[in-house]
C-alpha cells in the first residue's frame, strides 16, 4: 500500500502565484486523504533551476543563475510552510545526486543508441535562445520569434537527439492498455492524437545555453532542461527508489501535458524504467479570462489571501471552486462569497450552535441521550450512503463536487438542528436535548474525515473542540461523555464592504496606472523623424547628439545609444519621435523629444519606420 504522488517542478525565474499553489495544495490533499486511507505516502515537489529561462532571468537582475535560484527557492519552501503542506522531500535540480544521475542516464541512452549526435537547422532567435516554431510569422523571408517579436536568424546547430520517432507504436499500445493513464479523459485524447500525428526525434542538447547539466562525454553540450527536469521524478526518491518507484501520481497543470504523457514515458521506456500509473492534469485559474503567468504579470500572490482567511480557506476554495480539468476563473468576490457562506455560515454555525448548547446546558459533556428517532436514524442513513459516494469521488479525484455533496450535507445537519430546535428544551428535558446534539455532533464528526484533507489545521482545532481527537471516525465511535470545549470563531465572517473597500481602493490605483484614455494617448505627439546625423556627445560616453529631419524642420535628440549602436548604424534610420516631449537639458546637450525604443532587459531596440513613410507623419 504504497503511494507516490508529485507536483511539477516549479522555474525559479519568478516567485510562486496562486497557480503554483493550486497544484501544490492538490497533491497535499491527496497525499493526506491517502495516509488516512492507511497508504505510505511520498510526496515530492521542488524546483527546476537550470536552462536558458533562468540564466536569462539571473543576467537580467545581475545575479547568477545560482544565487536566483538560492532566492526564489526560500520563496516556494515559505510559501508551502504557510499552506501547511506537507511533502516528504523538496527535490532542487542543481542538486548533486541529481545532476550526476541525469548525465549517467543520458551517457546509457547514448549507448544504447536511443541518443545520436546529428544536427538540426531552424530559425533561432538569440534573444530568447529558442528555435521558433514552423509557423511562426515572417517577415521579408525572416521569421519573427512570436515571444519577443524580434528578427530570427536562420542557424544549423549540431545537437544530441533522442530517438523519440521510435516510440510512437510503444506509446499507443501503452495508451491503448492503459486508457485512463492521462485524467481527464479529454486531455487523454489530445495525448493519443499527438501521437497518431507523428513524432519527430527531439533535440534534448543545447550549446547556445551554459546553464545546465553538461554531458560528460562532450561538454560542450548542455542537456536540454526538461530531459534534467522530468528526472526529478526519479531521482529525488534517492535511497527510497525501490520501495516507491513507479510513480502513482503526476499532478500538474495542462501546459505540460505532453511533456508528461509522451517524452516522459518515451525517456522511462529507453532507459528501462517502469512507467508512472497516471496523470492528472489540471485546468488554469485566470485573472479575467487571461491564464494567470508570470510571462503575463497577471499573478495572484497567495500570501495576501492567506493573511487575510488564513491558508485552510485557501485551500478549501481552490478545491472546492472548480474541478480538476476544468478552468477557474479568480475573483477575490467568488473567493470572499464561498468563504462567508460556506465556511463562516454552514460549517461555523454548526459548531457554534452544538458547542454553545452543549457548554450551556451540560457544561460540555453530554448526557445519555434519549431513544433513536426516526430523525436522527434519516441523519445517520443519509450520511451512510452519501459517504460511499464521497470515496468514490475522493479516489477519482473529483474534489469539487465531493465537497459540494458534503457541504449539501451540512446544510441538512442545520436544517435538522432548525426543524427539532434543542435550544427550546434545554436542561428541561436533558435527554431530548443530548440526543439531537449527539446526532449533529456525530454527523459533523464524520464530515471531518473528509474535510480533514482539505482543512487539515481548521479539522483538528474543531475535533478538539467537540472532543472527537484521536476517535476513529464512524458515526457509533463519536459517543455521548466527551468533553466539549470552548471554540472561538475558526473562520470569522468577513464583511464585503469592508473588505473590498481596501481591495477597490488597490484595484483603482492599479488603474490608474495601468490604464490611460484614449484621449491621452492622443495628446502623445508621436511623429516619423529620420536620422541625419549623428555626433558623440564629448562629456558622456553613453550619449549620441542626433539630428533628426521631421519632415518641416530638424531637431536634436540626445539619446542613449553608443553602447548599443554604432553611427552608421543609425544615420539614415526612420524612428518614431515623442514630438511634443517638454524639452529638456542631458548633460548640457538639449533634447528636444525623445525616440521610442524596445527595452529587452535594459537594452534598447529602437523601432523602426518602413521606408516609404515620410517623416513628419504622424503616428497613431
Ligand atoms: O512548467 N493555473 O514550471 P512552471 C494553474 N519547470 N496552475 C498553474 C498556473 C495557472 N495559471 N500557472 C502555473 C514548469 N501553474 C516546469 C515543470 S516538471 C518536470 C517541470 C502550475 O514554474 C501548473 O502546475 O512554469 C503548471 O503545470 C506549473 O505550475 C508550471 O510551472
Amino acid at each position: 500500500m504504497k503511494f507516490y504522488l508529485t507536483t511539477p517542478i516549479y522555474y525559479v525565474n519568478g516567485r510562486p502565484h496562486l497557480g503554483h499553489a493550486y497544484t501544490t495544495v492538490i497533491g497535499d490533499v491527496i497525499a493526506r486523504y491517502k495516509k488516512l486511507k492507511g497508504y505510505d505516502v511520498f510526496y515530492l515537489t521542488g524546483t527546476d533551476e537550470h536552462g536558458g529561462k533562468i540564466e536569462k532571468a539571473a543576467k537580467s537582475m545581475g545575479k547568477t543563475p545560482k544565487q536566483l535560484a538560492d532566492e526564489m527557492v526560500v520563496h516556494f519552501r515559505d510559501l508551502w510552510k504557510e499552506l501547511n503542506i506537507e511533502y516528504d522531500f523538496f527535490i532542487r535540480t542543481t542538486m548533486d545526486f541529481h545532476e550526476k544521475k541525469v548525465a549517467e542516464i543520458f551517457e546509457k541512452l547514448k549507448e544504447k543508441g536511443y541518443v545520436y549526435k546529428g544536427s538540426y537547422s531552424g530559425w533561432y532567435c538569440y534573444n530568447c535562445e529558442s528555435f521558433v516554431p514552423e509557423d511562426a510569422e515572417e517577415e521579408n523571408g525572416v521569421r519573427i520569434c512570436p515571444d519577443c517579436g524580434g528578427k530570427t536568424e536562420f542557424i544549423t546547430e549540431e545537437n544530441y537527439f533522442f530517438r523519440l520517432s521510435s516510440f510512437q507504436k510503444p506509446l499507443l499500445d501503452f495508451y491503448r492498455k492503459n486508457p485512463d493513464f492521462v485524467q481527464p479523459a479529454t486531455m487523454m485524447n489530445k495525448v493519443v492524437s499527438f501521437v497518431e500525428s507523428g513524432l519527430k526525434d527531439l533535440s534534448i542538447t543545447r550549446t547556445t545555453i551554459g546553464w545546465g547539466i553538461k554531458v560528460p562525454s562532450d561538454p560542450a553540450h548542455v542537456i536540454y532542461v526538461w530531459f534534467d527536469a522530468l528526472f526529478n521524478y526519479v531521482t529525488g526518491l534517492r535511497d527510497k527508489f525501490d520501495k516507491y518507484w513507479p510513480a502513482d501520481l503526476h499532478i500538474l497543470g495542462k501546459d505540460i501535458i505532453i511533456f508528461h504523457a509522451v517524452y516522459w514515458p518515451a525517456f522511462l521506456m529507453a532507459a528501462g524504467y517502469e512507467l508512472p500509473k497516471k496523470i492528472l492534469a489540471h485546468g488554469w485559474w485566470l485573472v479575467n479570462k487571461k491564464k494567470m503567468s508570470k510571462h503575463i504579470g497577471n499573478v495572484l500572490d497567495p500570501k495576501i489571501l492567506i493573511d487575510a482567511f488564513g491558508e485552510d480557506a485557501v485551500r478549501y476554495f481552490l478545491m472546492r471552486e472548480t474541478p480538476i480539468g476544468q478552468d477557474g476563473n479568480f475573483s477575490h468576490e467568488s473567493f470572499l462569497e464561498r468563504y462567508n457562506a460556506d465556511l463562516a455560515n454552514e460549517l461555523g454555525n454548526i459548531l457554534s450552535r452544538t458547542t454553545t448548547m452543549a457548554l450551556k446546558y451540560f457544561d460540555g459533556v453530554l448526557p445519555s441521550p434519549g431513544p433513536k428517532q426516526p430523525s436522527d436514524q434519516n441523519m445517520e442513513d443519509s450520511w451512510k450512503e452519501l459517504s460511499n459516494q464521497i470515496e468514490e469521488l475522493y479516489d477519482s479525484y473529483q474534489f469539487s463536487r465531493a465537497l459540494s455533496l458534503l457541504w449539501d450535507y451540512l446544510r441538512s445537519i442545520n436544517k435538522y438542528l432548525v426543524e427539532t430546535e434543542p435550544w427550546r428544551l434545554g436542561q428541561k428535558d436533558s435527554q431530548k436535548t443530548s440526543r439531537i446534539l449527539l446526532t449533529a455532533l456525530r454527523a459533523l464528526f464524520c464530515v471531518l474525515k473528509y474535510i480533514y484533507p482539505v482543512m487539515p489545521r481548521s479539522t483538528e482545532k474543531i475535533l478538539e473542540a467537540i472532543g472527537g481527537k484521536g476517535i476513529e471516525f464512524d458515526w457509533d465511535a463519536y459517543k455521548e461523555g466527551l468533553k466539549i470545549k470552548e471554540v472561538g470563531k475558526i473562520f470569522p465572517r468577513v464583511d464585503k464592504e469592508e473588505f473590498f473597500k481596501e481591495e477597490i481602493k488597490m484595484e483603482e490605483k492599479k488603474e490608474e496606472k495601468t490604464y490611460v484614455t484614449i484621449d491621452e494617448f492622443f495628446k502623445m505627439g508621436l511623429k516619423v523623424g529620420k536620422i541625419v546625423e549623428v555626433k558623440e556627445a564629448e562629456n558622456a560616453n553613453k550619449l549620441y547628439i542626433l539630428k533628426v529631419d521631421m519632415g518641416d524642420h530638424e531637431r536634436q535628440l540626445v539619446a542613449g545609444l553608443r553602447q548599443y549602436y554604432r553611427p552608421e548604424e543609425l544615420l539614415g534610420k526612420k524612428i518614431v519621435v515623442v514630438s511634443n516631449l517638454k524639452p529638456a537639458k542631458i548633460r548640457g546637450y538639449e533634447s528636444q523629444g525623445m525616440l521610442l525604443a524596445a527595452d529587452v532587459n535594459g537594452r534598447p531596440y529602437i523601432l523602426q519606420v518602413p521606408d516609404e513613410v515620410p517623416p513628419g507623419t504622424t503616428v497613431r
